[in-house]
């Protein structure tokens, strides 16, 4: 197994809304492993380096407000392919456009409150996690069902 990881985050729509179980409930299911999670509330400087690249377009305010809004759920999850994996369990940036059965399109309506944040590929992964865990807060571990998961 060529293990990937990835930075989740369920967004305070789905903190408010209590979706925080359903949530992790589809990671766990899925095959995928969480190796870090912390419960926080964002600080604007947080949210603005998490979200530089997004600077300057007219939703950037807004999320900023959004993300800093109330208190979030942060995970690393680790598994094969696990980046893509989950990108696809997210479904499309807006819930409108997401297929039913992602968590966007069975949980959210509109784009500024699509519930949750995931890596859109190995770079930002890298970067992402590196931004919201110290290397001691990710935790190396097997659980013992992965031989029934990964051949
Ligand atoms: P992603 O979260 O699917 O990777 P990005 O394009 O990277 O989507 O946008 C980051 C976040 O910015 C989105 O998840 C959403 O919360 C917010 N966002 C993106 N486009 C819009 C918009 O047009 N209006 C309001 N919020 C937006
Ligand atoms: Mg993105």
């Amino acid at each position: 197994m060529n293990a990937e990881r990835t930075f989740v985050m369920i967004k305070p729509d789905g903190v408010q809304r209590r979706l925080i179980g359903k949530v992790l409930q589809r990671i766990e299911e899925s095959g995928l492993k969480v190796v870090a999670m912390k419960f926080l509330r964002v600080s604007t400087k947080m949210a603005e380096r998490h979200y530089e690249i997004h600077k300057g377009k007219p939703f950037y305010e807004g999320l900023i407000k959004y993300i800093t809004s109330g208190p979030v759920v942060a995970m690393v999850v680790e598994g094969e392919n696990a980046i893509e994996n989950i990108r696809k369990m997210v479904g499309a940036t807006d819930p409108k456009k997401a297929q039913p059965g992602t968590i966007r399109g069975d949980y959210a309506q509109h784009i500024g409150r699509n519930i949750i944040h995931a890596s859109d590929g190995k770079e930002t992964a890298r970067k992402e996690i590196a931004l919201w865990f110290k290397e001691d807060e990710i935790i190396d571990y097997s659980i013992d069902d992965e031989k029934w998961i990964y051949e």
